[in-house]
């Protein structure tokens, strides 16, 4: 049977070996949500970086540039990290150069993976129809902030785990304990995340509808996969 792990900090990723596993990367606020909110409405690729200044350079390259650090757009990029700017016709047919706090450096620690794709809640049963096909064990990786637990990655483990129970073998106690939070929280996930930490950092920039959003569970098909440097569907 498929082993299913999850390393709950990027951090803690010197703990697995990886170059054997398919790892879902999972930033639920914001980054993975935004990722597959634009494959969604039609961007070409994704090229993630974990500096701000090598994403920055892009911009001469033809790409558009976005992310954010500590929440907030940066300075003469392009986008921001609402999933609401991914929705816009202009990016359709693009490129986009991708840095975030927490989520492109979940990735580049992802980087020794067999295979790697993205995770959210927008894109749940994309992500667990592709684990059920794929032949490989898998890591879900969950970006935290700056190294610390978060509650809301945890759920989308949960939620992924639960919706494969029966299928897979989970290892560790980390897994288990993802899908007893899920449970926990699944009939009303915001009124759970209120006192969350990264809801409350979101709150005080006076962003809230990016939560409710990227807790809305399937909205999307799609299942961003890692080619090469960069992100495609
Ligand atoms: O850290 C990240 O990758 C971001 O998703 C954080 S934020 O929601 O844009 O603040």
């Amino acid at each position: 049977m498929k082993k299913v792990d999850v390393c709950l900090s990027p951090d803690l990723m010197h703990l697995y070996k990886t170059d054997d596993r398919t790892v879902v990367v999972v930033d639920i606020l914001r980054a993975t949500s935004c990722m597959t909110t634009a494959f969604a409405y039609g961007i070409q690729s994704i090229t993630p970086f974990a500096s701000l200044e090598d994403c920055r350079a892009m911009k001469s390259k033809g790409y558009f540039t976005s992310g954010e650090r500590d929440g907030k757009k940066v300075e003469g990029f392009d986008l921001g990290n609402s999933p609401f700017e991914y929705m816009a016709e202009k990016l359709q047919g693009q490129k986009i150069a991708f840095t975030t706090t927490n989520g492109t450096q979940a990735i580049a620690k992802s980087m020794d993976a067999k295979e790697i794709v993205i995770g959210s809640f927008l894109n749940l049963s994309a992500v667990a129809k592709h684990i059920r096909q794929c032949q490989n064990d898998v890591l879900i990786v969950c970006a935290g902030w700056k190294g610390r637990f978060n509650l809301e990655d945890t759920l989308f483990a949960g939620a992924l785990i639960e919706s494969l129970r029966n299928e897979i073998e989970l290892e560790c106690d980390a897994p288990q304990a993802c899908v007893h939070l899920y449970k926990l929280a699944k009939s009303n996930m915001i009124e759970f995340l209120k006192e969350a930490s990264h809801v409350k950092r979101l709150a005080n920039l006076n962003i809230f509808e990016d939560i409710k959003f990227c807790l809305t569970i399937d909205k999307y098909d799609v299942l961003p996969v890692l080619k090469g440097s960069k992100f495609e569907v």
